[in-house]
């Protein structure tokens, strides 16, 4: 049964059926019936294995095709009209030539299938930021990801009412052939197609196509921005909270910080971190002229390797009950699942994430290195009381990092909103398991955003800089760098909660409350001005974290230089005067 009389939904729905011919077509409302029938359909045909319902109630395992367990960004494309509206940095086709390709791919490949109309929201249903979206797909695990990852089902068509104004997104799993993988966004049409896939970020649509390829375009048109970065509120012993977001590219650390846990000598004087959110912010100006983050999200889609009790209590808690997990190894002694990472005791009986028998003395791992959580952000014991605010959070801070061996210290705070906006647009960071391709790379990836930004870079750069034009009272901008590493490849940083002792420095800055060393690259903190109670690191090896090598910072600005000569005409002639600046200062 329909569940809207909205016309443009229903004829959109129709003609997306008479192309791809499901057998049925079933509305998602929403309900806990609903979704309890699907999820026994699916355990029923092998899609979902359900897990031990006593230590992992509510909770299914899913394994993806093995050539389709990450996001695919060589088959990720923004079709607009003109292909420098695109840019440089991302896949491009002519629109109608994409769409007579896609409508081959998906002619007639829903039979004997059903499809499933899922309406969602991104942000709170029914707050003046909330923007709305159908998704039709042909599998019910990206159904059962949807309900958890955003608000979904009926209230959201009650909400649309007869409006066009929501995104229409098609999923259709084909026969997940990998050279015809598609992932596609026509931002100037509000659509979204992914095809051949049926995994992660190529089809959660609300997520990476949505929240921020689509709302990076809807942000520039609309005065606010769309990003890659957790949101947290950090609690002092007085009370007060102060808000940043982070951007780190994909399997940096965003989700580790979000549910940071203080360290012991923080906890015992009343600090408290609070997780509005672990992956997306959607940033815009308040009334007060601060700058307010909101989740648009409603659950995590998490790294589940090198989770554990141990580097992040809070997801291992959020991820107890009501999870889906994907890709991890199954224990199959107690029907539980196993990551590496988790625990030093893998399963003495298990299957891998493919399916195979599996030990630890197998020599290959048990769960994929992308291999993920789908969890419910209420399960988290951090989630901030702030969570369901459609107004969002008042950030203090923007943090920008990266996985760098080398180069980039520990921290360092950037001059103004311009350099801020500068050292963002020239992050770097070796390549993860996040998406296909060779890892430990170190590539450009300029606010975390390369993969996700739906236009052109340069613009997206001049975006940021008129955005601060509009923002009052300005957060201010540093970088980090968890993963400097020493001559033996080894982190020399402890990172995870041990991070709170920068953020502490980092909103002390923001507060006036500490001084700091200025450096070539900017603000640098004075080694005696970290917290390292607690810890076993030492002054000298902190000073060590913190130094700023010229000679690699000569060879750096070199290598920014090539990269932004990509961006043509359209490199904002701010942000090349900051490259000239920097270059000037490290002479
Ligand atoms: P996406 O979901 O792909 O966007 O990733 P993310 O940015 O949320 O990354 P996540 O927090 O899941 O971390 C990815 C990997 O980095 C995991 O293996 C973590 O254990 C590791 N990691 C996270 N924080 C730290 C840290 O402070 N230090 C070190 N050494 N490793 C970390
Ligand atoms: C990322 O790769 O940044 C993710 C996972 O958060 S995915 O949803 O697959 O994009
Ligand atoms: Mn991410």
């Amino acid at each position: 049964m329909e569940l809207t009389s909205n016309p443009h939904v229903l004829s959109w729905v129709a003609e997306m059926a008479a192309m791809t011919k499901p057998d049925r077509q079933v509305w998602i409302d929403g309900s806990e019936e609903q979704l309890s029938a699907l999820r026994e359909e699916a355990v029923a045909s092998g899609e979902l294995i359900r897990l031990n319902g006593e230590k992992l109630p509510g909770c299914y395992l899913h394994r993806s095709d093995p050539s389709d367990v990450a996001r695919v960004e060589g088959r990720t494309y923004i079709c607009c009209k003109r292909q420098e509206d695109a840019g440089p940095t991302n896949n491009w086709m002519d629109p109608d030539e994409m769409r007579a390709k896609l409508r081959e791919i998906c002619e007639g490949s829903m039979r004997g299938r059903t499809m499933y109309i899922i309406p969602y929201s991104m942000s709170v249903i029914g707050s003046p930021f909330a923007k709305y979206g159908l998704e039709l797909t042909d599998s019910i695990y990206v159904v059962l990801n949807m309900a958890i990852m955003t608000r979904m089902g009926r209230p959201v068509l009650d909400e649309l009412g007869d409006s066009p104004d929501y995104i229409r997104g098609l999923h259709a799993s084909v026969d997940l052939d990998e050279k015809n993988r598609y992932i596609v966004h026509f931002p100037e049409e509000d659509e979204i197609w992914s095809v051949n896939s049926a995994y992660g970020g190529n089809v959660l649509q609300g997520k990476k196509c949505f929240a921020l390829r689509i709302a990076s375009n809807l942000g520039r048109q609309e005065g606010w921005m769309a990003e890659h970065m957790l949101i947290l509120g950090i609690e002092n012993p007085e009370g007060e909270v102060r808000y940043l977001s982070a951007a780190f590219p994909s399997a940096c650390g965003k989700t580790n910080l979000a549910m940071l846990i203080p360290p012991e000598h923080y906890r015992r004087n009343g600090w408290k971190v609070w997780c509005v959110g672990d992956d997306i912010a959607w940033l815009r100006v308040g009334q007060d002229g601060r700058l307010y983050a909101v989740n648009p999200e409603n659950g995590f889609f998490g790294v589940a390797p090198g989770t554990s009790d141990k580097s992040n209590p809070n997801a291992m808690a959020a991820t107890r009950r009501d999870t889906i997990f994907t890709n991890v190894a199954l224990n199959t002694d107690d029907n539980t699942v196993w990551w590496e990472g988790m625990d030093k005791n893998p399963p003495r009986h298990a299957l891998d994430w493919t399916g195979k028998p599996w030990t630890a003395e197998s020599g290959t791992k048990g769960a994929h290195p992308n291999s993920r959580f789908t969890a419910p952000a209420k399960n988290c014991p951090s989630i901030s009381p702030e969570f369901d605010n459609p107004q969002g959070v008042p950030l203090s801070a923007i943090i920008f990092g990266g996985r760098r061996a080398r180069v980039a210290p520990l921290v360092y705070q950037s001059r103004d909103w311009k350099h801020g906006v500068f050292i963002g647009s020239v992050m770097a960071s070796e390549t993860t398991a996040a998406a296909s391709g060779a890892v430990g790379v170190v590539r450009r990836d300029p606010m975390a955003m390369l993969p996700f930004c739906g236009y052109n870079m340069g613009d997206y750069w001049q975006h940021w800089l008129d955005m601060g034009g509009h923002i009052g009272k300005k957060p201010k901008i540093f970088n980090v760098n968890w993963f400097r590493t020493d001559e033996n490849g080894r982190f020399i940083w402890p990172g995870f909660g041990e991070n709170l002792r920068v953020l502490d420095w980092i909103l002390r800055r923001c507060f006036d409350e500490v001084g700091a060393e200025e450096t070539p690259i900017g603000f640098v903190p004075r080694p005696e001005d970290i917290e390292l109670e607690g810890t076993d690191v030492s002054r000298a090896t902190l000073a060590g974290l913190l130094q700023v090598d010229r000679e690699l910072w000569r060879e750096e600005t070199a290598g920014i230089r090539t990269f932004y000569q990509k961006m043509g005409g359209h490199l904002p002639p701010d942000l090349a005067a900051e490259l000239d600046a920097l270059e000037a200062r490290l002479k």
